[in-house]
């Protein structure tokens, strides 16, 4: 029988990485787009690098970039894959109030490039399109649960260039009768998460502080609320939608929320560290340790011209179709980034 082809753009990214470990286990061939930089940044899906250098790899990176439209044109003219996962994304919305025009470019362009490419290759009736939307489209929505009737309300450049990439995708559908899916993801985290988002940096931060090797840890808002699931079940999530019959968007979350602080203890409880949580004249909150040290202040550096306060999704959709159900709680996964850590250090 032969091998379903998938493309991956994103593929050293956190989800990139994980997606390529299931694809290959499922006997996929593997085309992963990688961008060119200065330094390796392969870390994540080195560990495919054996199959690599196989002469019958079932994996295989390729030069390209979002913002480049020969390259993506050129890609998926020579691989024509069965399967495409829209991973790339300039994905941390705090760059994004820094550097709108590039986040636009990359993450609401790319997708048109890509949905173009699709279309003037005439794939359309052989590749099926997935597309990583995000939680961060509903925004300043209210407390309640968002599923995919909730109306987006994006509160940053990210989230309003995933909202193009989301509508883009539908038009495609709607309109050329391509088979696109979007995953309306919420927050999923790993030990292979990005240095610069919260858990990752709070894993480093406070395994750090425990073993001595730094003092400090500096973070922004405490009480924004998330709802945290693990990166290994949602790549799980973008795979079935593209196994049914007819394409349609869904919601992935745990239905789960926590706010930063709590993620916060619960690290420092896995990592058996004393904090004691206190405030200072100006009600500006701050934790010390048994000696009375701080060793956690906030700082407005990390705080953004317009926050997401809350975040909580209803899976119930991607339950009821896809048969998905979040498998790792947030005591598991802080769990598994923490002891990752500690082995590294
Ligand atoms: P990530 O770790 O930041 O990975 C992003 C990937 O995109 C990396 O491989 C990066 O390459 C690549 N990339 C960035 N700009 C590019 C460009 N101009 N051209 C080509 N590649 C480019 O993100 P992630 O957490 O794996 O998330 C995957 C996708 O899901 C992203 O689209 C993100 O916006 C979306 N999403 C993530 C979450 C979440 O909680 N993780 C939730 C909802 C949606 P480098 O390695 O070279 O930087
Ligand atoms: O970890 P974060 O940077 O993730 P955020 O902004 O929720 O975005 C992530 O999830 C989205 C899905 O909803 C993805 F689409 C997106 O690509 C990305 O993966 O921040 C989480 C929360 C925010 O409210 C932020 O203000 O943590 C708060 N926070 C507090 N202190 C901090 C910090 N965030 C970061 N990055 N660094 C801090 O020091």
């Amino acid at each position: 029988m032969l091998k379903k082809i998938a493309l991956i753009t994103g593929v050293t990214g956190q989800d990139g990485a994980y997606l390529t470990e299931l694809l290959l286990k499922k006997k996929y061939v593997v085309h992963g787009v990688k961008r060119r930089s200065s330094s390796i940044n392969t870390h994540r899906i080195d560990k495919f690098y054996k199959e690599i250098q196989n002469k019958n790899s079932n994996f295989i990176l390729h030069h390209g970039d979002m913002m480049d439209t020969p390259s993506i044109y050129n890609i998926l003219s020579k691989i024509k894959p069965n399967e495409i996962y829209n991973l790339a994304a300039q994905s941390h919305v705090a760059v994004s109030f820094e550097q709108p025009e590039y986040t636009a470019n990359a993450d609401a362009l790319g997708t048109l490039r890509i949905l173009e490419a699709i279309r003037h290759l005439k794939l359309e009736k052989k590749t099926k399109f997935y597309q990583a939307g995000t939680s961060e489209l509903f925004g300043g929505i209210s407390k309640k649960p968002s599923n995919e009737k909730t109306p987006f309300y994006p509160r940053s450049p990210y989230g309003v260039a995933k909202m193009y990439a989301h509508w883009i995708t539908v038009n495609y559908r709607e309109a050329y009768g391509l088979y696109a899916c979007n995953g309306i993801l919420f927050n999923h985290e790993s030990p292979l998460r990005g240095e610069t988002f919260v858990t990752q940096k709070i894993v480093k931060g406070l395994t750090k502080i425990k073993l001595k090797k730094q003092k400090k840890l500096y973070i922004g808002n405490l009480y924004a609320r998330r709802d945290w699931g693990h990166a290994r079940d949602y790549v799980y999530a973008m795979w079935l939608m593209l196994q049914q019959k007819k394409p349609d968007d869904y919601v992935i979350a745990t239905g789960k929320q926590y706010s930063i602080k709590d993620f916060i203890n619960l690290v420092a409880k896995e990592l058996r560290l004393k904090i004691f949580w206190k405030k200072n004249k100006n009600k500006k909150e701050f934790a010390v340790n048994e000696n009375n040290q701080i060793i956690i202040e906030t700082d407005k550096r990390y705080f953004r011209p317009s926050e997401v306060n809350h975040l909580l999704g209803d899976a119930s959709k991607a339950k009821r179709k896809l048969n998905w159900s979040t498998k790792i709680n947030i005591q598991k996964l802080v769990q598994e980034m923490v002891s990752e850590e500690i082995s590294k250090n």
